[in-house]
């Protein structure tokens, strides 16, 4: 009896939950539980952190999954490194859904940097406004850089107040549209996009945005993530788990 264990929190994972539920296949998704509201979802859905690699462990053999599909976003390098080293304990069957990394294309003013630290410090130099499109769990790390003044889009409106002692708070969740990322970045005359090569489609808008601006863009690179076999749609999933 097939029994799929979707690792979630992305576009692609929801549009996988959409196909099983249509295909009949039993499917559930897991959420970390990272923000308030999460997504209604087709299929079953369980909230939480698995204990490490032994809770994951614990729950395929306790659940019965028969397949693994890690669906998280290209920068949930823990998550995705612990389904790797579960799955190679319990011999389950994985497979990541995952995007290409976004490429610069004519007119894309990109400095690409190999991770959070490298952007903190890439913001040395005089006061700008900078659009932190980045979430709320490294923020902090920019008060390394105090003189700017930052936008930040989050989620949730944030339990306690960033430290970063010019800040404005935009509550919002994607996917965005390049059109409101434009009049955002207008309005809050941006001169600089921080943002994580997330790929996909749900917060490409923003480099959309900055290109019809000219305004320049901070991207940082993924985190490394051990080898697994990966497909970029939902097709393939299908596919690999009628095999
Ligand atoms: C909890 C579950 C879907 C999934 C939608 C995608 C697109 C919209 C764009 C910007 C960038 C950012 C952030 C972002 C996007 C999608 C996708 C995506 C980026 C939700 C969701 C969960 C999260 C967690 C959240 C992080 C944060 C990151 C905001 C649901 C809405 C910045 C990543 O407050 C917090 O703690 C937020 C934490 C991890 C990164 C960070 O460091 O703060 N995502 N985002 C998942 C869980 O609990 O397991 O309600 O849908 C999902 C989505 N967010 O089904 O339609 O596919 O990527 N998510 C980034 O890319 O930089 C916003 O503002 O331009
Ligand atoms: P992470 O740093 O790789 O994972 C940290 C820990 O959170 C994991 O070890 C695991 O805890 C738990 N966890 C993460 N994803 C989970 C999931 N889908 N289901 C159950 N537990 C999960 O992960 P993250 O970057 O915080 O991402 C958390 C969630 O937000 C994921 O669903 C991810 O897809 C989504 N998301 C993240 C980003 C981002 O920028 N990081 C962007 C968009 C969406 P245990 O070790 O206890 O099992």
């Amino acid at each position: 009896m097939t029994h799929v264990l979707v690792l979630g929190g992305t576009t692609e994972a929801s549009a996988l939950c959409a196909a099983l539920a249509e295909a009949g296949i039993p499917a559930t998704l897991s959420y970390m539980g990272r923000v308030d509201r999460p997504k209604p979802q087709p299929i079953p859905v369980r909230i939480g952190g698995f204990g490490g690699v032994p809770g994951l462990v614990a729950y395929l053999h306790q659940h019965q999954i028969t397949h693994l599909v890690d669906a998280t976003h290209p920068f949930a390098a823990q998550m995705s490194t612990n389904a790797v080293l579960a799955t190679r304990e319990t011999g389950t069957p994985l497979l990541a859904l995952t995007r290409p990394a976004w490429q610069p294309g004519p007119g894309d003013r990109w400095r690409s940097v190999p991770d959070m630290a490298a952007a903190v410090a890439a913001l040395i130099g005089p006061a700008q406004n900078v659009m932190l499109a980045i979430g709320r769990m490294h923020l902090a790390e920019f008060a390394a850089q105090p003189q700017h003044h930052y936008l930040l889009r989050l989620v949730d409106a944030p339990v306690q107040t960033p430290p970063l002692p010019h800040h404005t708070v935009v509550v919002d969740r994607g996917p965005f549209s390049a059109e409101a990322d434009r009049a955002l970045m207008l309005h809050h005359r941006i001169d600089l996009v921080v943002s994580k090569n997330a790929g996909g489609t749900g917060s490409v808008s923003k480099l959309e945005a900055a290109r019809a601006l000219g305004l320049p863009v901070l991207m940082i690179d993924r985190p490394d993530l051990p080898p697994r076999a990966q497909v970029h749609d939902t097709a393939a999933v299908l596919d690999w788990l009628r095999r």
